[in-house]
């Protein structure tokens, strides 16, 4: 066992901590208020390789490895989890299954433009009566000539007003329901019709969209993977993206613990920091301590991952503690900080209201205990579904 990162994931660490500190800090409140998503930051982090960390250098990526990309997402979210989600989505729910699932002609078509970050990625699974039963969607693919003719309508779809290519997930056996009769497919931004753009509590530096899809003509070679077997892309997709969304709770996580180390060994009352009472003490250990452990529930996701061993079990665990953990510290944050938690003089209501969807998207933790449970218990059926 080696807890060491390489010299490699060391020096990619820190150019994303460099970046973030540079091109994000600095703007990041204005963003969060503003609601405004950075496009100017992405060709950015593109040059210096951090739109396709995890992608090899033949399809335009930086030719890292996946566990330098989760300390990519980590560092970024620190600085502002709105383009840690941005960067995950782009990379490992779009980029990522194209790369594995591709054709040779789908992977060099399609992967080094994401990878070098000329387009960006949109992941189109949820619809409104699809959220964790992703089984249940209805926008359908029917097959049209030599190609595919697709209707339908997407909601939550992060950056898709941004996004140049599409993973869309739709239903090509009309007669058979849930999982089994689905297929993915990709397309491109003139495929899809933005229709609405969420207000949310949080992550504001991000867009959140709806869209449809309105009898687009498609070619055969759109089919990503084989027919009907979109739904396994889609977990498979899921099971390495959950480990960036824990990356991106963990950062999160970080951020609140250090502003609030620090302005605990600051602050004065009764005459003394207020980090020599027992009572900050305690929050602050309880959440090094559990900072800790997710970084090693994450860390260990992504090698699993890495070294092609099966890694949804770990990654749902992973993504399980860290938003939890995420969700409970920046709660801390705003206690040690007192009446200032509660103001926008400080990020840490910022980072409150970032890290709760990490406990909703790419999987609820309901979802996730779900995951965890069959693997553990070793069932599949679907009567472990929720309802
Ligand atoms: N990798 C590959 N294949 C998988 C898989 C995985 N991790 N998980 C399931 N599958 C396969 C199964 O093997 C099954 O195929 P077979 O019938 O050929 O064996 C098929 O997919 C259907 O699986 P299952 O019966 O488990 O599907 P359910 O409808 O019960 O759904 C859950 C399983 C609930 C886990 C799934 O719907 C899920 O993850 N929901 C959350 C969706 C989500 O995260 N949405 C967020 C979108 S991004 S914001």
């Amino acid at each position: 066992m080696d807890f060491q990162l390489t010299q490699d994931q060391r020096e990619i660490q820190a150019l994303a901590r460099e970046v973030a500190q540079a091109e994000i800090e600095p703007h990041v409140a204005e963003w969060d208020s503003e609601h405004r998503f950075p496009r100017e930051l992405y060709p950015k982090l593109a040059q210096l390789g951090l739109m396709g960390v995890c992608i090899p250098e033949e399809y335009g990526g930086a030719g890292a490895d996946f566990l330098s990309y989760v300390l990519v997402l980590e560092e970024l979210s620190r600085a502002d989890a709105g383009v840690g989600v941005t960067v995950a989505v782009h990379t490992s729910a779009v980029t990522l299954p194209i790369l594995t699932f591709g054709t040779d002609e789908q992977r060099s078509r399609f992967v080094p433009p994401l990878a070098r970050g000329e387009a960006m990625g949109a992941f189109a699974l949820t619809e409104a009566e699809a959220g964790s039963d992703a089984g249940a969607l209805r926008t359908r693919a029917d097959q049209d000539g030599d190609g595919w003719r697709i209707s339908g309508a997407k909601q939550f779809i992060s950056t898709a007003e941004h996004a140049g290519t599409f993973l869309l997930f739709a239903r090509t056996d009309q007669e058979t329901p849930g999982a089994a009769g689905i297929s993915s497919f990709i397309l491109d931004a003139d495929h899809v019709r933005v229709t609405g753009r969420e207000e949310k509590l949080g992550l504001n530096s991000s867009v959140t969209n709806s869209i449809v899809v309105e009898d687009a003509l498609v070619a055969r070679d759109r089919l990503l993977h084989d027919e009907n077997q979109g739904f396994r892309v889609a977990m498979a997709t899921l099971d390495a993206g959950r480990i960036g969304i824990a990356a991106q709770a963990l950062g999160i996580a970080q951020a609140a613990y250090d502003a609030a180390r620090s302005y605990a060994l600051e602050r004065r009352q009764f005459g003394k920091r207020i980090a020599e009472f027992q009572a900050i003490q305690w929050k602050l250990a309880d959440m090094a301590t559990e900072i800790d452990a997710a970084r090693l529930l994450v860390y260990r996701a992504a090698w699993l991952k890495e070294n092609g061993e099966p890694h949804g079990e770990a990654g749902a665990k992973a993504k399980l503690f860290a938003s939890e953990t995420a969700q409970r510290q920046t709660a801390e944050a705003i206690q040690i900080f007192g009446g200032y938690g509660f103001t926008k003089e400080f990020p840490v209501e910022r980072y409150f209201r970032d890290a709760k969807v990490t406990e909703i998207y790419e999987g609820t933790s309901e979802i996730q205990r779900l995951v965890i449970a069959r693997s553990i218990l070793g069932l599949t059926e679907r009567s472990f579904a929720v309802s």
